[in-house]
């Protein structure tokens, strides 16, 4: 049995780390599952703030490892060099890399084939694994982490999982269609509950989108809306997570045009002071639908705290934008989408977890900006 991913939980056991985090990637959907089930583990809105835990955990005498995406090292730079490092806190960073072997997203490209040499060029100790038989590497350089109060990456290839044998939750795919799975706690449940799908709820909106600049976020939404209703007007994000609304403000600001973001509820959490700024600048003209599924779905459906704490609803009052709307009616969206010049609006669409099965997006990505940006010009 090809079982990598026990392995891996293996040698984190022998080492003595006890304290994890991470913040998903597809490729190690089936891994963060083992380890959320076998350590201390907590979700992360963003990877900097895994960065400030694990060095709170350190100082109270814990060994912690994070897990994140090539991507994510982008987000956590200055806190890992500042923070971590610089106080001798030890961390074990396991980052997913990306852009290196068989990608099919180019956006992964630019920063998970330069990660290696932003390392070296960070100070911070980096070995590449490239499959199980690396993981003797990961048993040495690991206790060294520990004992000397270091930071040490590891950059994980996707090339370690393959054939794995090793079935979970995760592994087994998207979860059960709507309705089948309570995702919501009872407060929130009743006030709203989740009928549709993200993809049910981009079908029914999609052609009351004509006309406007739009913004979806990146991985599956952005893939389903391009297979449910491609307009010149749609700016499909392939990377950047947590910037759809950023992006959206920005054109807002710079356009008279309508604009409408797509986002998700874990983009958001990764970056939510961008309501505050969209209230403070308020365009009327922007317009926030937030596809609150409860999930990181595009990584395999892993929960985010909208699931559990957080009401992405309330978030956005409380940064000041009064115009919301809570709602998981396909009715109720097309009404209020169809309204104009009301912004900044927060509309918070409650969906259940799950993707369609739609193909990856056959629109070069400068094709796409060049559309967008004659259209905004027109
Ligand atoms: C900085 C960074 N960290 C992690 C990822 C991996 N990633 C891509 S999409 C995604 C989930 C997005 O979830 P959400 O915004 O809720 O949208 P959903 O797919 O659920 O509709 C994650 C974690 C990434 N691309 N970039």
């Amino acid at each position: 049995m090809h079982c990598p991913e026990k392995e891996l939980i293996g040698l984190l056991h022998e080492a003595g780390t006890d304290f994890m985090a991470s913040l998903p990637c597809e490729k190690i959907k089936v891994l963060l599952e083992l380890v959320a089930g076998s350590f201390q583990h907590l979700p992360l809105t963003r990877e900097e703030e895994g960065a400030g835990i694990c060095a709170g955990a350190a100082l109270a005498g814990k060994r912690p490892a994070l897990f994140v995406q090539s991507s994510g090292v982008g987000n956590m730079l200055n806190a890992l060099l500042s923070l971590n490092g610089f106080y001798e806190l030890p961390l074990a960073l396991f980052v997913s890399q990306r852009g290196v072997y068989k990608e099919r997203i180019e956006a992964q490209l630019p920063m998970g084939q330069r990660l290696p040499r932003m390392l070296q060029a960070a100070g911070i100790p980096c070995s590449v694994i490239r499959s199980g038989e690396d993981f003797s590497i990961i048993r040495k350089k690991l206790a060294g982490t520990y004992r000397k109060n270091r930071l040490q990456a590891f950059l994980l290839s996707p090339a370690i999982w393959e054939g794995s044998n090793v079935r979970t939750e995760a592994g087994r795919g998207p979860l059960p269609p709507a309705g089948s799975i309570p995702v919501m706690p009872p407060a929130r449940k009743s006030m709203v509950s989740p009928r549709y799908t993200r993809f049910e709820l981009i079908q029914a909106v999609a052609p009351f989108l004509a006309s406007r600049v739009v913004v979806c976020n990146l991985g599956i939404p952005s893939k389903e809306l391009f297979a449910v209703r491609h307009q010149p007007s749609n700016f499909y994000m392939l990377g950047s997570m947590g910037m759809a609304t950023p992006i959206g403000l920005g054109i807002s600001l710079s356009t008279s045009k309508e604009v409408v973001v797509i986002d998700g509820d874990g983009s958001l959490l990764m970056n939510p002071g961008t309501l505050a700024t969209a209230a403070f600048a308020a365009p009327a003209n922007l317009t926030i639908l937030a596809i609150d599924n409860g999930a990181y779905g595009s990584t395999g459906n892993q929960p985010t705290l909208t699931g559990d704490c957080v009401d992405l609803e309330t978030v956005a009052r409380g940064f000041g934008i009064s115009n919301t709307l809570k709602t998981a009616s396909k009715k109720e969206l097309i009404a209020a989408l169809q309204g104009r010049g009301q912004g900044p609006r927060f509309i918070h669409a409650i969906a259940v977890p799950g993707n369609s099965d739609v193909p990856n997006i056959s629109l070069h990505h400068l094709e796409n900006k060049a559309e967008v940006m004659q259209f905004i010009r027109a």
